[in-house]
């Protein structure tokens, strides 16, 4: 997109000042991403939400209004209460930014008072601005065991800041996500009317699917039974959602907040490992080096569970394992598919490109199987300290 567009819809935000640079920004699956820069040397980011995955932008924000102001009255709480801890001082969330005095308001928010919209519609794209999380990085793969450690601290510290969130005051934005059962009647309807013809790596993974599906409904029916419940989740932490200090390599936010709804804590907790535990990441081509690395798992839970672990009931725990195994499947799943139906959902550079992503998710699901002991009895190591 050309660059004085891109600069035309920044300034349409309240900006410290008037933006001078934008460009492109991580390598997000869904929404195109940019980093703006502006006169006065500070950041921000620009956000194209894409509105077909999204249908109900108002209802994200809405969302990332509601946590917003509930991290901000836990942090207050804590600073009354003196508990904030001098490492804990740089935690945050990125903020959205209003659109400028100047910016439409639509009908909605004009309803609900004066203050300014969150996001701006134009040329029917849904565009919002971000606080920029300064002094940060962001890996899309796992670097160590202690950056691990801070991916698994990062989700934990979220889950302990929405703990008293109640799942109902958030909408569900993306309604049937992490649903593992919504996701198989999808495949089956797509694989009934594909048009692509069957090539070894597609017949593979029709195979794989076909012998794990009493995988697929294992914490929706924990669900239905009342041995899970719905809370607040992040819905998407993976690896390059948790920015990193610069310097100390300590986590200090959790970005990505498109996702957050109500949930089970367990898909986070699955996802947060899948992606962080396969230290070949998602891109990679190279099937040989895709495995669910053991010690990265015992360093990301001990990192989870040091910020968690009174969210976690006896039931949370025993289900647990089940979630490090559905995730990757549930996503191997989902790129499978949407390979078959022509990749209508994930952006891809090439028309192989989702079922490249598919077979990497099937084989690090296969890698947890081979572990299923092990994972256990780490979880249960962990569980009891
Ligand atoms: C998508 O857009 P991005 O990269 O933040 C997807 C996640 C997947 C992820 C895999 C809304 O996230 O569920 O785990 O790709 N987000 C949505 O990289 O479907
Ligand atoms: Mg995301």
């Amino acid at each position: 997109m050309d660059q004085s567009r891109l600069l035309a819809i920044a300034n349409r935000f309240a900006l410290p000042a008037a933006a001078t640079a934008v460009e492109p920004l991580g390598n997000g699956n869904i929404n195109d991403t940019y980093l703006v820069h502006t006169a006065s040397g500070e950041r921000a980011v620009l956000q194209r939400i894409n509105t077909r995955v999204f249908e109900r932008p108002d209802l994200v924000m809405a969302n990332l209004a509601v946590l917003t102001a509930h991290a901000s009255a836990q942090a207050a709480q804590q600073k009354t209460q003196q508990e904030t801890q001098q490492e804990d001082q740089g935690w945050q969330l990125p903020r959205p930014i209003a659109c400028g005095p100047q910016g439409p308001v639509p009908p909605a928010a004009a309803a609900e008072g004066p203050t300014c919209p969150t996001w701006l519609e134009e040329r029917g794209e849904v565009w919002r601005m971000l606080s920029y999380v300064a002094g940060c990085v962001s890996h899309d793969t796992v670097q160590s065991l202690d950056h691990a450690r801070e991916v698994g601290r990062a989700l934990g510290r979220f889950h302990h800041l929405v703990a008293d969130l109640p799942g109902e005051r958030l909408h569900d934005t993306l309604e049937g996500f992490h649903v593992t059962p919504r996701y198989l009647e999808h495949y089956r309807r797509v694989q009934a009317d594909t048009t692509l013809p069957p090539c070894p790596e597609s017949s593979w993974c029709r195979r794989f699917v076909e012998q794990r599906l009493d995988l697929v409904p294992v914490l929706e029916q924990a669900r239905e039974a009342g041995r899970l419940r719905l809370r607040a989740i992040h819905g998407d932490p993976k690896v390059n959602n948790v920015m990193v200090s610069a310097t100390s390599g300590r986590a200090v936010a959790l970005v990505d907040l498109d996702t957050v709804k109500p949930g089970l804590l367990h898909t986070d907790i699955g996802d947060c490992l899948r992606s962080a535990c396969n230290p070949a990441g998602e891109e990679t081509t190279d099937l040989e080096a895709v495995q669910f690395d053991l010690e990265l798992a015992g360093g990301l839970l001990g990192g989870y569970l040091e910020e968690a672990r009174s969210c976690l009931s006896p039931c949370d725990l025993d289900l647990l394992y089940d979630a490090i195994r559905l995730l990757p499947f549930e996503l191997g799943l989902r790129f499978f598919t949407d390979h078959l139906a022509g990749n209508v959902y994930f952006k891809a550079s090439h028309p192989r490109h989702n079922l490249e992503r598919a077979l990497v998710q099937f084989r690090l699901t296969e890698s947890i199987e081979a572990q299923a002991g092990e994972i256990r009895r780490l979880i249960q190591q962990l569980s009891c300290r």
